[in-house]
């Protein structure tokens, strides 16, 4: 185990979206702020990102990632956390699976958020068989974080609006967890009798447990808040709060950038305004015991 004085190294492997927040944007701030230094691997390079813009660019970088790795061995870097998110194809799965290996030592935490869509539909840009090859991929990872859309596709289960019962939701984070990962942490969940409220269901495979925590749902569509929400929990996470905690500190902190954004009444499409919060998420994610 590294001692707590020695900082935590992430690498982070989404697209940048060059205007939008989310992925690499919204993932380097927040790590970076939690005091963890954050390596980056480029997977794409989007003039915005794909939802609710109409033309926007996208260069595939998939054939720079393993010379990148290549590299990287030969200077012995070490990672406590392997972080990814949207990528772009089922190439890049794969090769993402060799940079695991590669790059994985004892102690890594490979947190995959198998960003591909919301709302019941795949995004843009990707193939039909995509969910099956990223239910796959979650093989590699300690940690999981779909939204309900993403259970149901890499479940091959059609898309199910909510209120959702606890038995359901029980059974959807358990055959998740089958998939590979200790941890599921499902996103979006909201239950019969308790439909004003939204947020998430975490279920630890070696414990057998399932927690619940919510927040009022505010309505509207908010790009982004996935990714800030994932980047969250992780650097709380690797700041070694509890998973109870972790939770509750993604959601405070995705929840208050959704007000603020509301609240000034900005074109969703650009995300929201995290960048407000994020010396308070700082001081709490660095707060000594
Ligand atoms: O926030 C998820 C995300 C990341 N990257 C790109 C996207 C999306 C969601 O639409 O399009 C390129």
């Amino acid at each position: 185990m590294q001692s707590d004085k020695q900082q935590r190294r992430v690498l982070a492997v989404h697209d940048i979206s060059c205007v939008g927040r989310c992925s690499l944007t919204v993932a380097l701030p927040i790590l970076s702020v939690a005091g963890i230094e954050t390596a980056i691997i480029p997977t794409s390079i989007l003039s915005t990102h794909t939802g609710g813009f109409e033309g926007f660019t996208f260069r595939d970088l998939t054939n720079d990632i393993l010379p990148i790795v290549d590299h990287w061995q030969t200077l012995s870097l070490k990672f406590d956390s392997i972080y990814t998110g949207y990528l772009g194809s089922i190439k890049q799965l794969d090769i993402i699976t060799t940079l695991f290996n590669r790059l994985k030592q004892r102690d890594t935490l490979i947190f995959v958020d198998p960003v591909m869509g919301d709302h019941g539909k795949l995004y843009t840009n990707f193939a039909a068989d995509f969910p099956h090859k990223m239910a796959c991929f979650c093989q590699s990872a300690d940690i999981i974080k779909p939204n309900m859309t993403e259970a149901f596709l890499m479940l091959d289960e059609p898309y199910q609006e909510g209120p959702y019962t606890k038995a359901y939701i029980e059974s959807l984070v358990k055959r998740l967890a089958k998939l590979g990962p200790k941890l599921v942490v499902l996103t979006g969940v909201y239950l019969i009798g308790n439909e004003q409220q939204i947020g998430v269901a975490a279920y630890e495979q070696r414990s057998d447990n399932i927690i619940y925590r919510f927040a009022d749902r505010i309505a509207g569509v908010y790009h982004g808040t996935g990714d800030i929400f994932a980047s969250t929990l992780l650097a709380a996470l690797l700041n070694h709060k509890p998973l109870v905690e972790a939770i509750t500190i993604a959601i405070a902190f995705t929840v208050s950038s959704i007000k603020r954004t509301k609240a000034a009444a900005s074109d969703v499409r650009y995300g929201v305004n995290f960048e407000a919060g994020l010396s308070d998420l700082g001081l709490l994610l660095q707060e000594k015991k």
